[in-house]
């Protein structure tokens, strides 16, 4: 099934490809004329809603383009720190382009608690209807960059699961996608979108 993604975060798209390849999908990234789609991502309180803004205005260009029986993938996702009061949360995009990890490691010194989670909310529309998933990957921040892969907020994380497993305290940016996988807000995400996907198909 081809599935475009409308997103201009290369390491979202990636990410997306090694969960959904597996499973028959073919991920591209959504574009117009070779042109990734300038879209209004609204100031609003919830990934959720970002979430719906997107793949409202997304199902829209699908119809522009007369595709609108395509499917297409749009999330939105933040990183919430805890002693913050969850920010930078749905303002982590411009908080990482402001001042970057860098920034963020200066703002948490005289934190009490580092606990810190990634949240995604994801929406598919299948030609028909849209399915939505949300998830949640809870951890800490680490006090130094560390790590060259993943993306965005991922050198200065380090993940734990509801069963307290972790990766003995390593970066999300010092350990291969596979192994954030088993973490990851976003895959948790993108399972239940598959959930409610399968559930409507069978
Ligand atoms: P879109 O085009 O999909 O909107 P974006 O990068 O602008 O791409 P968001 O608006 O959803 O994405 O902002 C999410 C921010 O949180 C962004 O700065 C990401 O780098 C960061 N983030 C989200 N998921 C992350 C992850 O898995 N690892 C590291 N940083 C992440």
């Amino acid at each position: 099934m081809q599935l475009w993604f409308m997103t201009g975060n290369k390491g979202k798209l990636l990410e997306a490809k090694h969960a959904f390849s597996p499973l028959g999908f073919n991920v591209e990234q959504f574009v117009i004329n070779g042109t990734i789609p300038e879209i209004i991502e609204p100031q609003c309180d919830t990934l959720e809603e970002v979430a719906d803004a997107k793949i409202t205005q997304g199902i829209e260009l699908l119809k522009s383009i007369g595709k609108e029986s395509d499917a297409l993938l749009v999330e939105d996702s933040g990183f919430f720190i805890d002693a913050l009061g969850g920010f930078p949360g749905v303002y982590s995009a411009y908080v990482l382009e402001k001042i970057g990890c860098e920034g963020v490691l200066k703002l948490i010194n005289s934190l009490e608690s580092l606990n810190a989670s990634f949240r995604a909310s994801a929406c598919l529309w299948d030609g028909n209807i849209i399915h939505r998933g949300s998830g949640i990957c809870p951890g800490k921040l680490v006090d130094s960059i560390r790590g060259v892969n993943g993306f965005g907020y991922d050198p200065i994380f380090t993940p734990f699961d509801y069963l307290n497993n972790s990766i003995n305290g390593l970066t999300f940016g010092e350990v291969e996608i596979g192994i954030k996988e088993n973490f990851s807000h976003r895959k948790k995400a993108l399972d239940e979108v598959l959930l409610s996907l399968n559930n409507t198909t069978n």
